[in-house]
């Protein structure tokens, strides 16, 4: 089973007469506090593990998606337009190239986001759940969010989880064929919780996550722990977004996070998203969390930190972290 394959399964002959003529659609950028990090299978992005991540409101991807009658994809992202050449343009019409199939119809789009590209902030996820969404609007699929969350993986796992708002958990599914490999949104909030970016290098990555992860997995003698890390974290965030337990989602989600680091440095040739400005501010939080600040941290695929604290911590973080951006999660 490819690609190609799911996408008939859910949407048929996907691309025809557009419904509308032009489509917007916002899709949020997601952090996960359990990670995602290894996959089942490479083709579907299907993933090894759960995952559980909680979205950034009003930071994300905006997409304008129209039929255009000209022989090439025309990408625009943030006001300029992309070489048909570069990476970004040749991942978004591959992924394009699947719902078309020989259809000769091509797009103009024009993406806007308010996220560092490529610098760890979860814009490939944003990025595809919004063209996914674009795409259900413009053709009137009209298909439910689970299916476009399957639909959205196959552009980037992470992306499976940018379609809601709130705290969402991705299921890794046993199934081949992915059909049971979907996120969805917990009912539950946490009003008090907010996030501070500190935006430390805008720089690309040194490497992708797609081959890290698949170098990890191959090589990283710690890989074998991490599933059974990932099951026992995801009990205790569960059971903390339940209780509204801050301390412990905030440090199970630091722990999970630095674990999956740590089965990127024992990879071979080592793989090390951070910084010594990353370790520096890293070490900060540790200084501060002996004081009594209930601060913590998670890191993605890059060197940038994200802090996690409570609405009563702000004066603190903002204080302590002078470049920091502070966006409350739930609440204004
Ligand atoms: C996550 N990351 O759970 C983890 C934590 C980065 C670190 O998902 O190959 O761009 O497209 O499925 O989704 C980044 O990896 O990888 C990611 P693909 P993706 O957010």
């Amino acid at each position: 089973m490819n690609k190609s394959d799911v996408i008939k399964m859910i949407v048929g002959r996907a691309v025809s007469e557009p419904a509308v003529a032009q489509v917007v659609a916002f899709a949020p950028t997601n952090i996960a506090l359990c990670k995602y990090w290894g996959k089942r299978d490479v083709e579907l992005n299907l993933p090894l593990t759960s995952s559980l991540s909680v979205s950034v409101p009003k930071h994300g991807a905006t997409v304008q998606l129209s039929v255009n009658n000209s022989r090439e994809d025309n990408v625009t992202l943030n006001g300029t337009a992309l070489a048909a050449d570069s990476v970004f343009v040749q991942r978004l019409v591959a992924f394009l190239n699947l719902f078309r199939g020989n259809d000769p119809q091509r797009f103009q789009i024009t993406i806007t986001m308010n996220i560092p590209v490529a610098a760890g902030l979860a814009s490939s996820a944003a990025g595809f759940a919004s063209i996914v969404l674009a795409l259900n609007e413009l053709y009137a699929w009209n298909l439910p969010k689970q299916q476009l969350s399957i639909l959205a993986r196959l552009g980037s796992g992470s992306a499976a989880r940018s379609l809601w708002s709130g705290f969402v958990e991705w299921h890794a599914g046993v199934l081949p064929d992915g059909s049971d490999s979907y996120a969805e949104p917990l009912s539950e909030t946490m009003p008090t919780l907010c996030m501070g970016i500190i935006p430390l290098s805008n720089a690309a990555k040194p490497i992708g996550s797609t081959e890290a992860m698949l170098r990890t997995a191959q090589t990283s003698t710690l890989f074998e722990s991490w599933p059974k890390k990932v099951a026992h974290d995801l009990g205790l965030i569960r059971q903390a977004i339940q209780r509204q337990q801050f301390s412990l989602l905030a440090g199970i989600a630091e722990s999970n996070a630095l674990s999956m680091h740590a089965t990127m440095l024992s990879s071979w040739p080592p793989i090390c998203y951070a910084l010594p400005e990353t370790i520096a501010a890293m070490q900060r939080v540790w200084a501060l969390r002996k004081t009594g600040q209930e601060i913590y941290f998670t890191q993605d695929a890059g060197p940038n930190l994200k802090l996690l604290f409570e609405t009563g911590t702000k004066e603190a973080v903002a204080e302590n972290f002078p470049t920091v951006n502070i966006i409350p999660l739930f609440h204004e």
